[in-house]
């Protein structure tokens, strides 16, 4: 864990126009189109997925843009508007995992995925722009790969469902990256809807779209980037999934998803300590997703503050992957007047949410920001977020 000096997420992406012409002006042509895929907010179910069960993500309105054109050649030209790396350049031939350097993984490793799959894809020029904020739980990666498939998918004529950029992607960031995640992140980027979460079921991998407003309830949800970065290939999160594939394996079942919230008195007994509170909350969380469903389907979002809580308390207690700045991020919105808060993505730092009155914001966004500087934490970043639009061309 560590504390993130720079801020890579603006606020404001580059117009289309300043996009294609900035790409003009480094790569001497036009792009053949701009695409955009959005971070996500996991509004309940963590460290569900990679176990079968329930999450229920949204896209948020901060997002991930390419300026794409195909090249003759098998050269890759990647930029990012960062301007961190200068233009790096690279061949289709030489991609292999664990190679390649910061952001350029990321378009990298779908390009390696796509070829992998059989997909004959071309040389390209990339140009990124992105307001998802990097390190922050927001899923800024998957924006990225998103965004680049979604482009190649059109260029190559490929013609790919949802479903399968999503493995394909799930596959890059795997075997590429390096980061043994889940397929919670490609799915609400790549199926998200304006005014709705993604309720998917990882077993089947279906999914389905949940109403979630909170202006119609007079709330906001608030998200507090705590400006402490994460990554999803350092230890935490692959030890964590680890546990779970001991505690499956230990309780005879397929994966965590098939273990009922009655049976935990008798998993208790058959396995260790760690590796069963690590099993609770897994099986918890999948019992919050769905009753979280249920209740948005009925009295609406301000009714399901307590479950937003429960799961914030088991990945602090048992899942032990909050950390100090995230609690305070909760602990401080609760106390100001917030109905439910919770650390979310794949923690170890990234962000928290507060479901907040709207009459209260100010309230909760002074209270967090003055507990964080009384604690000399770095100053988080607050920000409020809607269910938005998923992947798509823009031009
Ligand atoms: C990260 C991963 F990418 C997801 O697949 C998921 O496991 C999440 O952490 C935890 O819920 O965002």
């Amino acid at each position: 864990m560590s504390s993130r000096n720079q801020e890579h997420g603006r606020t404001a992406l580059a117009s289309s126009q300043d996009l294609s012409a900035r790409f003009e002006q480094e790569f001497g042509g036009a792009p053949d189109g701009i695409w955009q895929a959005p971070g996500r907010v996991n509004l309940i179910g963590e460290h569900t997925d990679y176990n079968e069960g329930f999450v229920l993500p949204f896209a948020i309105d901060r997002t991930a843009r390419v300026a794409v054109a195909a090249r003759r050649d098998a050269t890759v030209r990647l930029l990012s508007t960062y301007g961190d790396q200068g233009v790096v350049t690279t061949t289709l031939d030489a991609l292999q995992p664990g190679t390649a350097k910061g952001w350029t993984k990321y378009p990298l490793g779908v390009l390696w995925a796509l070829r992998e799959r059989g997909i004959a894809v071309p040389g390209v020029d990339l140009l990124l722009d992105s307001n998802v904020p990097l390190g922050a739980g927001l899923s800024s990666s998957h924006a990225i790969e998103c965004a680049v498939i979604t482009a190649l998918n059109d260029i190559t004529g490929a013609g790919l469902e949802a479903q399968e950029m999503v493995l394909a992607t799930q596959r890059a960031e795997n075997a590429f990256v390096g980061a043994p995640t889940g397929i919670m992140d490609q799915s609400a980027s790549l199926r998200g809807s304006k005014g709705h979460a993604v309720f998917l079921d990882c077993r089947d991998q279906t999914a389905s779209l949940v109403p979630f407003e909170t202006e119609p309830a007079g709330l906001v949800l608030l998200v507090i980037d705590t400006k402490v970065s994460h990554s999803h290939a350092d230890g935490g999160y692959a030890s964590r999934r680890a546990s779970c594939e001991l505690g499956a394996e230990v309780l005879g079942v397929r994966a965590l998803r098939d273990v009922e919230v009655a049976d935990l008195a008798e998993a208790g007994a058959l396995l260790d300590e760690v590796t069963f509170r690590r099993v609770r909350h897994v099986v918890t969380e999948n019992d919050r997703v769905l009753q979280t469903v249920e209740l948005l389907g009925g009295p609406g979002p301000a009714a399901i503050g307590p479950l937003l809580d429960a799961s914030h308390a088991s990945m602090r207690d048992d899942f032990e992957i909050s950390c100090p700045e995230l609690d305070l991020a909760v602990d401080a919105s609760r106390a100001n007047g917030a109905i439910g808060a919770r650390m979310t993505g794949g923690g170890f730092g990234g962000a928290a949410i507060a479901l907040t009155p709207a009459d209260s914001e100010q309230k909760v966004r002074d209270a967090v920001a003055k507990a964080f500087a009384e604690a000399g934490f770095k100053a988080p970043e607050i920000f409020t977020v809607s269910p938005a639009a998923g992947a798509m061309r823009i031009a």
